[in-house]
Parts: structure tokens; C-alpha cells; sequence
């Protein structure tokens, strides 16, 4: 590992870098992880690495799904269990829903090192080794999940998920809630509520915010998080020299 001194601009940035390059060497962590991350990434510098007001609004609206869900389920993979393995686990303890390791590069390894992760991280229950159930239209591995787990769930929070299962999951009947920093992945676009915020931020927000029990419109809210990153760029691009 190498240390970040804290004077260090970027430091945060490099930190979380580190997180998932341990990670990687933890065996929790894909090798892929790190460039979905780079590209997340990218998508943070365009937000100005803040949590913007339609992501608030989101993260406050996905707790009053959350809590208001019958059996919820909250999808663990590789980048989520390095970055926030206490806040996901305290996240589910707020909301009352079951954790489930559900990995788009599966392994059977690698299932039992985040599971291990979040039990050193106080989770008592963690679902998705057993693997007894497939979601229908995905090819093998990725399909993989548990009966009493995600397969029955009426509502999943899956962040950082690949498009193709997002969609599978809603063709299900599921009510989808993601956190994506590209507001224009499939996911962002096919899930009831996108919020495009880091998971770094996210989660700790969603452990400390009040629910929203209001009208909200995903559309809506991601036409105005799109616009608001627009109108930083041209900003932006009026204070060059
Ligand atoms: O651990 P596994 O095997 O399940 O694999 C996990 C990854 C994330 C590698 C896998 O699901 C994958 O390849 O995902 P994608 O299709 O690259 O999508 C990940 C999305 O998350 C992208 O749109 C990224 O912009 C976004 N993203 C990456 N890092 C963050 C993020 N969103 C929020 N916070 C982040 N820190």
C-alpha cells in the first residue's frame, strides 16, 4: 500500500483508489472494478464531487422505498463491499432489508470474502452463496441468486450494476434503486430511482437522512441532474483563460 499524505490535494480521491486497489489484493475487489470506478470517476470531477440536490432527493426517496418495501434486498459486489463495508451493512440495518452478494464477475471465492467483509463489519445474515435461483434472461453466472434473497425481493437496491441485469431485475416486477455516478448507463435510465451520486457518499447520506414519502418522477429528477451537469461545463468553459 502506499501512503497518501493528507496534505495531498486529492487526497480523499487517492484513498478510495486505495480502497479498492486492497481490495483487489483482499480478492474482494474485480480487476474490472477499478475501471468502472475510473469512469465513475469522471462522472464525479462533471458533479464537482458533491452530492448535488437531485441526489439528495433521491437518497431521501430511496429510504421511504426502503422502508416502505415488504422484503428488501440490498446487492453487494466487489466495489461496493471495498468502499463502504460498514456503511452498506449499517444502511441495511436502518432500513430493515437483507444483504446479498451478487457478483456481475462471480466467483465462488469471491463471494465468501465480502461475505466475510461484511460479518467483520457486523452483518449477521448474508445472502447469495446458495445461489438456488436464477433471474430469467441473463446467461449463467450472472443469473445466479438466492431463492429467499434477491429472487423474491419486492424492492433492490443494486449500485454500481450492470445494465443488462437492471433490466432483468425490473422485467421481474422488482422496483430497482441504484446509485450510478454516469447518469447515462442503462442503469441510471432503466431504474425507479437513480441516484447519481459516489457510493462513498451515498451511503452515508442514506444512514443519516430522513425519508421522503412525496411525489417524486426518476425522470424528472434525471433531466435536472443532466442539466445541472451541462450548465457546470459551460460555466466552466466561461472562466477559461
Ligand atoms: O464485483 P463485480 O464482479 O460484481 O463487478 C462490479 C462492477 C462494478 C465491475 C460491474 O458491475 C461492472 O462492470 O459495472 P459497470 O457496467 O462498469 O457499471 C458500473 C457503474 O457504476 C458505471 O456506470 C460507473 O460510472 C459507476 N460507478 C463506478 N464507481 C462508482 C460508480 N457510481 C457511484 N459511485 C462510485 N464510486
Amino acid at each position: 500500500m502506499v501512503e497518501v499524505p493528507e496534505s495531498h490535494p486529492r487526497y480523499e480521491s487517492l484513498k478510495t483508489r486505495e480502497s479498492l486497489v486492497e481490495g483487489v489484493e483482499k480478492g474482494i475487489t474485480s480487476k474490472a472494478g477499478l475501471i468502472a470506478h475510473g469512469r465513475g470517476e469522471m462522472f464525479d470531477y462533471l458533479l464537482g464531487e458533491r452530492t448535488v440536490e437531485t441526489a439528495e432527493k433521491a437518497e431521501r426517496k430511496a429510504l421511504a422505498e426502503m422502508l416502505e418495501a415488504d422484503d428488501p434486498v440490498i446487492s453487494i459486489n466487489g466495489n461496493v463491499a471495498a468502499l463502504v463495508p460498514a456503511g452498506i451493512v449499517s444502511l441495511a440495518d436502518k432500513v430493515d432489508a437483507k444483504l446479498e452478494v451478487n457478483l456481475f464477475h462471480r466467483t465462488k471465492e469471491r463471494i465468501e470474502r465480502i461475505e466475510e467483509e461484511l460479518k467483520k463489519n457486523g452483518a449477521k445474515e448474508v445472502y447469495g452463496k446458495k445461489a438456488d435461483a436464477e433471474i430469467p434472461g441473463l446467461d449463467h453466472d450472472r443469473a445466479l441468486c438466492d431463492e429467499d434473497g434477491i429472487f423474491s425481493a419486492d424492492t433492490v437496491f443494486v449500485p454500481l450494476e450492470d445494465g443488462d441485469r437492471t433490466e432483468a431485475l425490473k422485467d421481474m416486477g422488482k422496483k430497482v434503486i441504484t446509485v450510478d455516478l454516469n447518469p447515462l448507463s442503462r442503469t441510471a435510465k432503466s431504474a425507479d430511482i437513480t441516484i447519481v451520486d459516489n457510493i462513498i457518499r451515498a451511503v452515508p447520506n442514506m444512514i443519516e437522512f430522513e425519508p421522503f414519502y412525496g411525489e417524486f418522477d426518476n425522470k424528472d429528477n434525471m433531466s435536472l441532474t443532466l442539466k445541472g451537469m451541462s450548465e457546470r461545463l459551460i460555466s466552466l468553459s466561461e472562466k477559461v483563460e
